[in-house]
């Protein structure tokens, strides 16, 4: 078997399934060997199969795996073979798919036998590192399919799916190919300042980059929902102890997720979940009930449950019925209602409500007796504060919530299913790059005398917005990105 060294050198192996036990489990082999590497190691099922090296591309084949350095051959499972025949292929590369069965001895035998053969190892985000390399992709799209694993939540893999599909990229090219029209005209100007078109052309020109920073800017700002995405949309729930907030986490959780006792002061330290709500992957965080207290570890709780209300995108502020509130008392006079042992959160309420939108009041405990009147109260002291009642025994009031964070995301942006969203920070720093070069040239062009530096603000914004798509980028910025990758994509 002769195979040529440097080619084996080019050509990479991994498992694109995870690790542990599968039915079956999916190898990748990619590159300038892979032909004859597939050759030696497979054998078809029967005549009426091509051998590996004849397969057309796009077609698949049953056969054993064997290894051809062995001297006995024993097969080591039964494949399917696909074939992906370059440059018609992910990578670019001839590519060839092997899908065993998924076993992790009959994986890694099948692996040893490539490295033994002198396959490489793919290394994280190899084959779509090439896929980029080839131009099978642009950067911005092999981001996109990072994303796509990424996602837990709907919402998020549809983002990336548009994305990969090229809306971001598509906006990005039409935005360059505006400046270029700029540029050349700008150009013009410069190079004849006395042809009679030179005289219009300041107004056009300033027009003209006055749409396409509206464009940028409209892209950098659905970055605002698109961080809901990538980060997650973060929802606080806090409260005096006892309120029932870990009961309300463990509700929008679908599970136990944190402890709940009658004891106040159970929850210390911060407890986050992820869920998926409406498509939306929401960090959910639970802390400790607010209130001072003489407690060095309950003390370092609250003041994480204060830090964690600093980056809600929206705050659940869950307030029951105190426990003094007897549903004795209720029955018999409601006028024996004392409100003071709420006085100080009230005034914390008002001072929330008037820094931040993003404040939900929840009513806890609905199912108790005291509720009536505390959902009251609490209508008439605060009427602009929306109020969702809730109880964690009967569950009413959680599809309100749910729908309350549902909203406040949608009030985030507006993205239509085929507009581009920009999720990615990366891609917002050279939006924001981009629009800061085009503010400068706008503010140059308005003086008119320096257009050589109008010029060149332009060709730096052109510049920022091929990062984006990798136009124009360094290798670290290359490395790293793909380096975020998992092995075997
Ligand atoms: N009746 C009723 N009891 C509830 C409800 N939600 C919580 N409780 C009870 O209230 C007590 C406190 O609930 P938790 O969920 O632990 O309250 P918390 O706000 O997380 O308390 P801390 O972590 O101590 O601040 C428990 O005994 C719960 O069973 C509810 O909707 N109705
Ligand atoms: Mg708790």
């Amino acid at each position: 078997m002769n195979m040529d060294r440097a080619q084996l050198n080019e050509t990479i192996a991994a498992s694109a399934t995870p690790p542990g036990t599968s039915g079956v489990a999916l190898i990748r082999l990619s590159g300038p060997a892979s032909k004859a590497v597939a050759a030696a190691i497979f054998r078809p099922l029967s005549p009426r199969f091509p051998a590996a090296d004849a397969m057309p591309g796009y077609t698949c084949a049953p056969g054993w795996m064997i290894d051809p350095i062995s001297a006995t051959q024993v097969p080591l499972d039964q494949v399917v073979l696909t074939h992906f025949s370059a440059p018609h292929s992910f990578t670019g590369e001839d590519v060839y798919e092997i899908t065993c069965h998924g076993g992790t001895a009959v994986r890694q035998a099948i692996l040893d036998v490539l490295f033994r053969l002198g396959v490489q190892p793919a290394g994280p985000g190899e084959f779509t590192r090439r896929a980029f390399l080839n131009g099978k992709l642009d950067l911005a799209q092999a981001e996109a399919v990072m994303d796509l694993i990424a996602a837990t939540a709907g919402k998020r893999a549809q983002a990336a799916a548009r994305q990969l599909q090229g809306s971001l990229s598509g906006e990005v090219r039409a935005v360059r190919t505006d400046l270029y029209n700029l540029l050349a005209r700008l150009e013009l100007v410069l190079e004849y300042p006395e042809h009679e078109e030179s005289h219009d052309a300041q107004a056009d020109l300033s027009s003209g980059l006055a749409a396409v920073m509206a464009q940028v800017a409209a892209l950098a700002a659905s970055f605002r929902q698109g961080r809901l995405l990538s980060e997650g949309f973060t929802v606080v729930i806090v409260g005096r102890p006892n309120a029932g907030k870990s009961s309300l986490l463990n509700a929008l959780a679908g599970y136990d997720r944190a402890i709940v006792t009658p004891v106040a002061g159970t929850t210390r330290d911060t407890v986050e979940e992820l869920v998926d709500i409406g498509g939306i992957p929401v960090r959910l965080i639970d802390t400790a009930g607010l209130r001072d207290t003489s407690d060095l570890v309950e003390r370092i709780g609250v003041d994480r449950a204060r830090s964690a209300i600093l980056e809600a995108d929206l705050i659940l502020w869950l307030i029951s019925p105190p426990d003094d509130w007897s549903s004795e008392i209720f029955r018999l006079d409601q006028s024996r209602v004392d409100t003071s042992s709420l006085d100080e959160e009230l005034d914390e309420l008002r001072d929330l409500s008037e820094k931040t939108e993003a404040l939900l009041l929840v009513a806890g405990k609905d199912d108790l007796a005291a509720s009536a009147p505390l959902r009251e109260w609490l209508a008439s002291e605060l009427p602009d504060l929306p109020l969702v009642p809730f109880s964690a025994q009967t569950r009413e009031g959680l599809p309100a919530i749910r729908q309350a964070i549902v909203d406040r995301y949608d009030r985030a942006g507006n993205a239509q299913a085929d507009e581009a969203l920009v999720t990615s920070s990366r891609h917002k720093a050279c939006l924001d790059k981009t629009l800061y070069s085009l503010e400068a040239a706008a503010l140059e062009l308005e003086r008119g005398d320096l257009l050589d530096l109008v010029a060149a603000l332009v060709r730096s914004a052109l510049d920022n917005l091929a990062e984006i798509t990798g136009d124009l980028v360094s290798e670290t910025l290359i490395e790293t990105i793909f380096n975020r990758f998992c092995v075997g994509k």
